[in-house]
């Protein structure tokens, strides 16, 4: 009899796949009645395959033994209501490091180049009658990274590559590492050009990227986001773009997802992206692999490749 799984959104269909082959699956996020999908199958449910799993959901699976989140960021699981309930919990790392710093990469040019709008203008038809104007580049300029993790570094690497100056902020100062460290996040904006959002959202982190944070960064300053939208004070932010207290931003994240303030939408200082920093098909294969392979590993009493509970 295979293992019972609930899936909590839609997965890529290879990832799918390999789930059915392997488990009994039920799919919450298409189930009209959620509540009697849990019900029907709370004896049985092993596993979860997905996010979006709080501690309610946990007490009524009590034979559940493990979440794999597809994604490497777990902010919308419970991870400590799990500790506490022995539940594993596994997630995504490094598969997707390069993805992700590749495209903070591209979104930084993007933004301070005025590519979306270099398109519209070539496209538009507007090139014969003028010019675009001037821009700024990333060369010669500091970029101050919030969050020196695994992505981190792979965007430190590339912006290196782009003749750019690192510096760092984070909880603690990293050993090794040959960036200058900030313990303090607005004193770190007030000495960048760029800030580069990177660190986890969750508990911790929320709303570090505070008013006082973007005053410091200032009318100049430009910063990208690639984590989570929790991690600013957006209605902040968008205010001082408007006012050009604050020079730029590149968004691939938002607060409530899939939704954005349309205020974003009107203003040209801004580069918009609907979180894709690891959508390619080699990454999110990648990732898909990886929360089969730890399902794998776990029903078969082997150690998990990449647990965070
Ligand atoms: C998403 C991400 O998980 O890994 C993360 O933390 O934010 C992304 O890779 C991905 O979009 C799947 O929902």
């Amino acid at each position: 009899m295979a293992i019972d799984l609930l899936q909590t959104h839609k997965l890529l269909d290879s990832c799918e796949a390999a789930l059915a082959e392997r488990f009994t699956v039920h799919k919450l996020h298409e189930a009209l009645d959620r509540a009697a999908l849990i019900a029907e199958m709370a004896p049985k449910v092993r596993a979860i395959a997905g996010g979006n799993v709080d501690a309610a959901l946990m007490d009524s699976l009590p034979k559940l033994e493990i979440i794999a989140n597809f994604g490497v960021g777990y902010d919308t699981i419970d991870a400590a209501a799990a500790k506490a309930r022995k539940i594993r919990v596994t997630n995504t790392p490094n598969v997707l490091n390069d993805a992700v710093a590749e495209l903070t990469v591209g979104l930084m040019i993007a933004l301070a180049r005025r590519i979306p709008q270099g398109d519209r203008f070539v496209r538009e038809g507007r090139w014969p009658s003028g010019n675009l104007g001037l821009f700024s580049e990333l060369t010669g300029k500091t970029a101050g990274i919030l969050g020196l993790g695994r992505i981190g570094k792979e965007i430190a690497t590339r912006l290196q590559a782009m003749k750019m100056r690192i510096v760092y902020h984070g909880r603690h100062r990293q050993d090794g590492v040959p960036y200058v460290y900030y313990d303090d996040l607005a004193e770190m904006a007030r000495d960048c050009d760029w800030l580069v959002i990177i660190a986890p959202g969750g508990q911790g982190t929320q709303r570090i990227v505070s008013r006082k944070v973007l005053e410091a960064l200032g009318p100049e300053g430009m910063l990208v986001n690639m984590a989570r939208g929790t991690l600013i004070d957006e209605a902040a932010m968008l205010e001082m773009l408007q006012s050009g207290a604050l020079g730029g931003a590149a968004l691939d994240v938002f607060e409530n997802e899939p939704n954005v303030p349309e205020g974003f939408l009107a203003l040209d200082n801004v580069v918009l992206a609907p979180h894709q920093g690891s959508a390619t098909h080699q990454t999110r294969q990648a990732m898909g692999a990886l929360v089969v392979a730890n399902l794998d590993a776990h029903f078969a009493g082997d150690p998990l490749l990449s647990a965070v509970v």
